[in-house]
């Protein structure tokens, strides 16, 4: 039998999603890491994460994109087909709304075994203050015709994800993409939206998971059947076997994080405490709007409710404290969020063939020092 390896047309080509077979991060994976970056957990202490702090992915290249020819385009199925420049969106009604946005990656680094891909830890969420027009004034100004199934929003940016080539985009239901919540975003926490973040437009769809949020805009397409691209379908589906059809991942699911306390170990991020009181404190959401009911606080097992604090909007996480008073000794610490209609976090984590929807609890490991 004769062996050789691949081509790199070959491993270009290659489809599915690998596991982990050892547990171990590859070369590949720690390349994805630093080039999408997490929040540093510390900084859940801002309200609004300074934009700096926002994690960031990215599936192919920042694409070169020229502001000054830069266009939309509004057409498909519908009445009058529009290009728009910034300009044109930025004279429509102008919002701005507080919006908690998270991948939905993030939690696969914990799974096992591991799906391979951006090795999100649990730091895959910010908040920002987003600044746009109102999607459904655009799609009413173009005249949305009967019969559109989906509306589809094409970003500039074009690669090769597990075998596909294709341009990243994604689609909402109509019923959805004419909800008031969803902003075509020119503006980020009071600033221009930077490069990396999709400049210099963006979707912005409030409650769901990060990529529906289309970076770089380009076009907006009424059509007249479910989309199916690559991002749309295969792609963003939770599924317990790589050849079922699976369900859409849509709606960010509860989850409640904390700020880690006392300081930090460099190499494991495990903490020291010194003993008496400490403020154990962080923020909780879940996703459609729906509001965080309950945050509980595990020590050692023990479980307590935590007090709820401010929520900056409807579309982004509630603040959440706990007062410890902390004895000598090792700890693991657990928080747990459940929402308004009841949905928990689970303490164990699920498994999903992508590693996606994972929002197992997190738990921290505690030196409380006399
Ligand atoms: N055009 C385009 N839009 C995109 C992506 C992308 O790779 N290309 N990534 C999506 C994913 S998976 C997430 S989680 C969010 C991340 O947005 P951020 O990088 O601004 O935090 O953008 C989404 N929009
Ligand atoms: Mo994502």
């Amino acid at each position: 039998m004769s062996s050789r390896s691949p081509t790199l047309a070959e491993r270009l080509a290659t489809k599915g999603r690998r596991l982990s077979e050892d547990g171990r991060f590859s070369y590949e994976e720690v390349q994805l890491a630093l080039r999408n970056r997490g929040t540093p957990i510390e900084a859940l202490r801002y309200e609004i994460t300074p934009s700096g702090l926002h994690y960031l992915l990215t599936h192919f290249d920042m694409p070169e994109i020229d502001e000054g020819s830069w266009r939309l385009e509004i057409d498909g199925l519908v009445g009058r087909p529009l290009s728009l420049r910034i300009e044109d969106l930025k004279r429509m009604t102008g919002v701005t709304e507080p919006v908690t946005m998270e991948c939905s990656g993030s939690g696969r680094a914990m799974v096992q075994p591991r799906p391979v891909g951006q090795p999100w830890n649990l730091d895959a969420v910010s908040t920002a203050r987003w600044t746009g027009a109102r999607l459904r004034e655009v799609l009413e100004a173009a005249g949305v015709r009967p019969g559109t199934v989906d509306v589809v929003f094409w970003g500039a940016d074009h690669g090769i994800e597990r075998g596909e080539e294709h341009t990243y985009a994604r689609s909402l239901a109509l019923a959805t993409a004419v909800r008031d919540e969803i902003i075509l975003a020119y503006g980020m926490n009071g600033e221009p939206l930077q490069p990396q973040h999709g400049a210099p437009l963006r979707l912005v769809v409030p409650g769901w998971y990060g990529m529906a949020s289309v970076k770089w805009l380009t076009r907006i397409e009424a059509i007249d059947r479910a989309f199916d691209g690559y991002q749309q379908y295969p792609n963003y589906h939770y599924r317990q076997t790589p050849d079922e059809p699976g369900v859409p991942v849509t709606a960010i699911r509860v989850r409640a994080l904390m700020v880690p306390p006392g300081f930090a170990d460099f190499f494991t991020r495990a903490r020291v405490v010194k003993a008496g009181r400490t403020v154990l404190a962080g923020r909780a959401w879940s996703g459609f709007g729906v509001g965080i009911a309950r945050v509980e606080v595990g020590i050692n097992g023990i479980w307590r409710d935590a007090a709820l604090g401010s929520q900056p909007g409807r579309y982004a996480w509630r603040a959440w404290r706990y007062e410890w008073d902390a004895a000598p000794g090792e700890y693991e610490l657990v928080c747990r969020a459940t929402d308004a209609e009841g949905d928990a976090q689970p303490v164990t984590q699920s498994w999903t063939v992508s590693g996606m929807g994972n929002n197992v609890v997190q738990r921290i490991q505690v030196l409380v020092r006399p």
